[in-house]
């Protein structure tokens, strides 16, 4: 599918040149709409480029696309891009991955100001020449000044929902190398961090020389870091467009190609739980450990739990001492004295303390997903295809939930087409059995609380998440004031993604979320856990405030296309580092006690 990438990726970047040098909207908006089209298909199309008429068959692809397409099927490039490139500089490019940054501002920014950069944006901000453009308020301009601080302290973690899959994938090659005999990934990835700085492999290998070798030369690696007998470390190529600030190049330059760190530790079989427990930290987890070894006259390292020796010089396991517990995370955990810790607990929040090992939640626990949308809205799945992903899963409801109509971007529904909506949904009821398919949406939360449907409305639907979407720079206090309005609407289940952030992309609203759990809680409201790995909105923190406040959590995929199913472990794992039990998570009830517990705010 490396085709529809690069596709997507070329034919947006010739949108956005094409709007930085003011060229007909026409056809900047063909292009976008080509990839957009694209984007959400699943089928590769560079094996359908030879075939001209099955690519214009395509909504969205007219004749012209198609033999920009097939030449890049022959070429592996477009001439217009290149044609572009040569007169739009990265520096304006770069600008526009500043959110509240459009093309209109960046041209003027460029064209009228010579401004190029970053350095030069801020330059024009803090001499507020910037407000001599036109369109450029005090508010705008405080919202870019904003942007640009919130992005600038983008440290390059990866999304957990990227570096998963490459871990697997790492973790799959070298199950297959011989001699290997134990493989795991672990780290903050492990633990199930929302994003991580490098991923970290733990293997066990008769030969490690060997095994080190395997792993330097897998196909994706760009760069060899480090190379010793049992610690090695490589920068592993990505598939993906991370959407990053990109001031120095275009993605679309093999050499842009974006990686991540990854290290290799072979360690003994006879410390694999030593060593597995030092590697997943977090750092914090591990002092607490040592401390509490020590004050048991023990001493914790990778290698194993000793008895401590202060006279001794050298480490014990250099010294031959034989550990008291070394094989396995729970038999070091117990000789502790400790519970075992789940990884995704480990972070110094007062786990160590826990008396017994908490039963949290688990991806086969879910049931139901709440918040999905189709091609009704700014979904790329029809009807029917959606609810066949939620059957696939074992899921006894799916909740249809497109956009509200404020959200016109999104293709959000009139009154009119809802209701209309309800007809497509009662025909599929007919034609699916096993699975309940509940007619609700999602509907936007209005700067002011106000929701973007009337009661009459909202009560008739079978399931309501209401999501703040636009307005999400505004201050603390009216945030606050916005969901709380929210909560307190009669027929609302679900606040969907409730402060709006995307991580490493824009913040979000911060409401004082302890007065958020407690309406919540006490409007019989739950707050979703967004299990797409660019929200996961709430955050841990945020999950385990509201399991304290004794709120419900919904956990949902917010399902766009088929692929975002496979999201939910991320949502569950936030759920999990928030300390979330199984049953306090709507999606694990039965669909009579869930769609009893829907249904009291509804008809
Ligand atoms: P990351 O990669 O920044 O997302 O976070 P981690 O937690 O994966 O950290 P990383 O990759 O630097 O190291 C992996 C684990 O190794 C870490 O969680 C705990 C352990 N570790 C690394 N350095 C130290 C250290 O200086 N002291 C202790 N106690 N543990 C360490
Ligand atoms: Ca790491
Ligand atoms: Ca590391
Ligand atoms: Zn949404």
């Amino acid at each position: 599918m490396s085709f529809n990438r690069d596709a997507v990726r070329l034919l947006n970047e010739i949108a956005s040149m094409m709007e930085l040098l003011g060229e007909n909207p026409f056809k900047i908006n063909a292009h976008a709409r080509a990839a957009r089209a694209i984007e959400g298909m699943s089928q590769d199309l560079g094996a359908a480029t030879g075939d001209r008429s099955a690519l214009t068959d395509i909504e969205g692809i007219g004749p012209k696309i198609a033999d920009k397409l097939i030449e890049l099927a022959e070429t592996g490039g477009m001439s217009e891009h290149a044609a572009l490139a040569e007169k739009v500089p990265a520096g304006p490019m770069g600008l526009l991955n500043i959110p509240g940054l459009g093309p209109k501002t960046v041209r003027l920014l460029w064209q009228e100001r010579g401004v190029t950069d970053l350095a030069g944006l801020k330059a024009i901000i803090e001499d507020g020449s910037i407000l001599e453009l036109p369109r450029m308020g005090k508010k705008a301009v405080e919202k870019i000044a904003a942007a640009i601080k919130f992005a600038e302290q983008d440290t390059g973690r990866l999304h957990l929902g990227v570096a998963m899959p490459v871990a697997e994938t790492v973790v799959e090659h070298m199950r297959g190398v011989k001699g290997v005999t134990r493989v795991t990934f672990a780290g903050s990835l492990r633990r199930g961090k929302e994003t991580v700085g490098d991923i970290d492999i733990l293997v066990c290998a008769d030969d490690p020389v060997a095994a080190g070798e395997a792993f330097r030369t897998m196909p994706e690696v760009v760069a060899v870091l480090a190379a010793g007998d049992t610690k090695s470390s490589v920068r592993y190529g990505l598939d993906v467009d991370l959407g990053r600030w990109n001031f120095e190049g275009r993605s679309g330059d093999a050499e842009e190609r974006p990686s991540v760190q990854v290290d290799l530790r072979v360690v003994d079989e006879s410390s694999w739980g030593a060593a597995l427990l030092y590697f997943s930290g977090s750092k914090e987890h591990n002092v607490r450990l040592r401390e509490r070894a020590l004050k048991q006259d023990l001493t914790l390292n990778e290698y194993g739990l000793f008895p401590e020796d202060r006279e001794a010089e050298g480490s014990p396991q250099s010294r031959g001492v034989k550990p008291v517990a070394a094989a396995t995370e729970e038999e070091i955990y117990a000789k502790l004295g400790l519970v075992f810790v789940p990884p995704e607990l480990r972070e110094d929040r007062g786990e160590l303390a826990l008396d017994e090992t908490p039963a949290l939640i688990e991806v086969g626990d879910i049931k139901a997903e709440l918040h999905a949308h189709t091609t009704e809205s700014d979904g790329s799945l029809a009807l029917a295809e959606l609810v066949a992903g939620a059957k696939e899963r074992g899921f006894h409801t799916i909740a249809v939930t497109d956009h509200s109509k404020s959200a016109a971007v999104a293709g959000g529904l009139t009154v009119k087409r809802l209701r209309a909506q309800r007809g497509a949904i009662d025909a599929a009821r007919q034609e699916t059995k096993g699975i309940t398919i509940l007619h609700g949406s999602e509907v936007d939360i209005l700067a002011d609380g106000e929701l973007d449907y009337d009661d009459e409305i909202l009560a008739w639907l079978d399931v309501v998440v209401a999501s703040p979407h636009a307005a999400l720079s505004q201050d603390p206090k009216a945030a606050t004031k916005r969901l709380l309005r929210a909560i307190e609407n009669p027929h609302v289940n679900i606040i969907g993604h409730p402060t709006g952030r995307l991580i490493n992309k824009r913040p979000g609203i911060e409401p004082a979320m302890d007065e958020i759990y407690a309406a919540a809680k006490e409007h019989d409201v739950a707050l979703e856990i967004n299990a797409h790995w660019l929200r996961l909105d709430l955050r841990d923190t945020h999950v385990r405030g509201a399991v304290e406040a004794e709120c419900l959590i919904a956990i949902d995929c917010d399902v766009h296309r088929a692929g975002d199913f496979d999201n939910l472990r991320y949502g569950v794992l936030t759920g999990r580092r928030g300390w979330l039990p199984k049953d306090r998570c709507i999606n694990t009830w039965s669909a009579k006690k869930l769609q009893g517990w829907l249904a009291k705010k509804h008809g």
